[in-house]
């Protein structure tokens, strides 16, 4: 059971000497590629729906690589897309922050809470040392409809450049520098909409550089390193920079370099960036686009446009394309239900409840977004009503979450069929579940109507603990003895089976 204890994360520095093992998409691709982890595409393929549908159909499963089109029909400047980076592999994101890839998705979660606590701020480097600036396009020789760029879904509302991408705003009274992953659909030579929900950092910064009456600066990365990627598609505190986090995760500083046009940084060793500016009132239509939930998601709206003022890109660039459909062909699979299991036990820590062993988004449930199950040693009267309740609402777990499951120590909460067996067998729902209404939650949630409705939620709370009243009467789960478990364990090979003996964690207890 120890791997499925709490770790600290409390400390803010680096505090080991654990630096990743590449420097950029490319030296990761190298890698993922030297790890079996990818798959390369030579046979052209259209960027329209034909992009998409191959990463959707190869991503049925979990293990499916990481897919690099190196031909795209209608390019004439060599780009190559890469989709399904991440995925739902846990063994690339292991790769991406440097953890043993073979550690299962409990032991995941407890060193990413360790590594993710970690702060290293950025390092600057000289312009003419930063790959990005191979190639610099301004003024009327910008044209990102050049680009080979994806339309992912049918009843998609345009070409999306920004799925798999990273853009950076400033907070005008801090100057803290934000990363967030915020769709970006081509309207024109220079002309990208951006979708940014209401709370997201970079809208928040945008209405504050309007509310002084000036424009906004962007700059976004449309080929970027997993690690940018995915710490742009978390969410941390508003007033903290992802670049710190990234860094922390990284073990080292990520790179930044002065831009063109604006006073914000671009990633020095990015693939394609762009830099702009978003101006009050100059908006497009933008949307739909086929989302994580599996469905279309907001109608076609008016949303800002980056009006684009320089181009950079590295010689035959790499664009990151994450295509959003139902699990396991998401982009958001594996490492946002790692990232958001370990940011789960994070806030419960800090809270003070005791008890709490592990938890798990899993990302079937909507990208992880669905369902958060958790599992503790019941100590007392109540405990696991209160622990439900804490993790209804506590900040890494609010947004959307409908299912909330507690589990005892015994069942790891990342294992689907362990918690099947508890909510069979050990919670009765008519004493057991309790209701949250008018909870946070989004619009791209069909589940109510009229659609007005949806930004409020509801959550179920299910105890499938046992009964804390009876639990010394609780029936004894069926289980090995320690002894006859580490006889056969040692005998495995000789009955004939040629795999390694299963792992288990909970032994028959003689009292
Ligand atoms: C592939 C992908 C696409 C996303 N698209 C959007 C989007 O279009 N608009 C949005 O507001 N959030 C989107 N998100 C979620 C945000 O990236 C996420 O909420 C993140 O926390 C935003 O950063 P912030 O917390 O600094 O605002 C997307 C996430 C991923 C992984
Ligand atoms: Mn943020």
């Amino acid at each position: 059971m120890e791997e499925f204890a709490f770790v600290r994360s409390s400390c803010n520095q680096a505090s080991d000497s654990r630096a990743v093992a590449w420097r950029d998409l490319r030296e990761w691709i190298a890698l993922v590629d030297a790890a079996g982890e990818l798959r390369r595409i030579g046979a052209t393929v259209d960027p329209i729906e034909e992009l998409s549908a191959i990463t959707f159909l190869a991503g049925r499963t979990p293990e499916t690589p990481a897919l690099l089109f190196d031909s795209l029909a209608d390019d004439r400047f060599g780009v190559r897309v890469l989709s399904n980076m991440l995925g739902a592999s846990k063994a690339r994101f292991a790769i991406a922050v440097g953890l043993d890839p073979t550690l299962s998705t409990a032991e995941m979660i407890a060193r990413t809470r360790r590594i993710m606590g970690q702060r290293i701020a950025p390092v600057h480097v000289d312009k003419r040392d930063a790959p990005v600036n191979e190639i610099i396009l301004r003024g009327d020789d910008i044209d990102v409809t050049r680009f080979p760029t994806p339309k992912f879904w049918p009843g998609d509302g345009g070409r999306y450049i920004g799925t798999g991408d990273v853009t950076f705003t400033r907070d005008p009274a801090s100057g803290r520098i934000n990363v967030g992953v915020y769709r970006q659909m081509i309207h024109g030579k220079a002309r990208i909409a951006m979708y940014c929900s209401p709370g997201k950092h970079g809208r928040l910064d945008r209405e504050a550089w309007w509310a002084r009456g000036e424009p906004c600066e962007v700059v976004a990365a449309y080929g970027i390193d997993p690690v940018l990627f995915m710490v742009g598609a978390q969410t941390f505190a508003a007033g903290e920079s992802e670049l710190d986090v990234a860094g922390g995760l990284m073990g080292r500083p990520v790179e930044l370099t002065d831009a063109e046009y604006v006073s914000l940084p671009i990633p020095a060793r990015a693939e394609i960036v762009i830099e702009g500016l978003l101006h009050q009132g100059d908006n497009e239509d933008e949307g739909p686009l086929g989302e994580f939930t599996g469905y279309y998601g907001n109608v076609r709206a008016p949303q800002p446009v980056i009006d684009v003022k320089a181009v950079h890109c590295r010689r035959s660039p790499i664009m990151t394309a994450a295509l959003m459909a139902r699990y396991p062909s998401c982009e958001i699979g594996a490492y946002y239900a790692i990232m958001r299991s370990a940011r789960i036990l994070d806030d419960l820590e800090r809270i003070g409840v005791p008890g709490v062993i592990a938890a798990y988004a899993h990302p079937a449930a909507a990208s992880g977004w669905g369902m958060a199950i958790v599992s503790l040693k019941q100590q007392y009267p109540g405990h696991a009503a209160q622990v439900l309740a804490l993790t209804a609402q506590c900040p890494a777990a609010a947004y959307y979450t409908k299912w909330i499951i507690a589990v005892d120590e015994d069942v790891d909460p990342t294992d689907f069929d362990q918690v099947m067996w508890a909510l069979s067998t050990r919670c009765n729902p008519s004493e057991d579940l309790d209701l949250l209404r008018n909870t946070w939650s989004t619009g791209l949630d069909p589940s109510q109507y009229p659609p007005e409705a949806r930004p409020y939620g509801s959550k179920v709370l299910i105890n499938a603990c046992k009964p804390h009243r009876y639990i010394k009467e609780f029936p004894q789960a069926t289980l090995l003895r320690r002894e006859t478990y580490d006889r056969v364990a040692a005998r495995w090979a000789e009955y004939g089976f040629s795999d390694s003996v299963p792992r288990l964690n909970v032994f028959h207890d003689e009292k």
